[in-house]
């Protein structure tokens, strides 16, 4: 917004004009192995990405099928929190799944 500001010495000054930029955003993706358990990657859309079992399913075939698929996209240190999240559940079930953060 520019406004105009009138001060006592009658000089005005005109604010340099500000935009907000929207944030860059962050493809959460995951990758296809041969090990990590459809229901497994079905529960880690749902409870990490807020999908239905339905999303879930398609997602999780998705990636299963071309090996690659988005899960959600975010800023980036939500995608990067998302990530860290997926990898440590997996990990805990010693599951090889990966997950990475792609910029826009
Ligand atoms: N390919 C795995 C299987 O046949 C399933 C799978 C899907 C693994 C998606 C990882 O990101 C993944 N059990």
């Amino acid at each position: 917004m520019t406004m105009a500001t009138r001060h006592q010495d009658d000089i005005l000054t005109v604010p340099k004009v500000t935009k907000q930029k929207p944030p860059p955003l962050f493809k959460v993706i995951l990758l296809n192995d041969d090990y990590t358990p459809m229901d497994f990657v079905v529960h880690i859309l749902q409870a990490y990405f807020g999908k239905t079992v339905e999303q879930a399913t398609r997602i999780m075939l998705d990636v299963h099928n071309h090996g690659r698929g988005v899960c959600g996209i975010y800023p980036s240190d939500i995608a990067a929190t998302k990530v860290a999240q997926v990898v440590n559940h997996a990990r805990q079930h010693q599951h090889p799944l990966q997950c990475v953060m792609e910029e826009n």
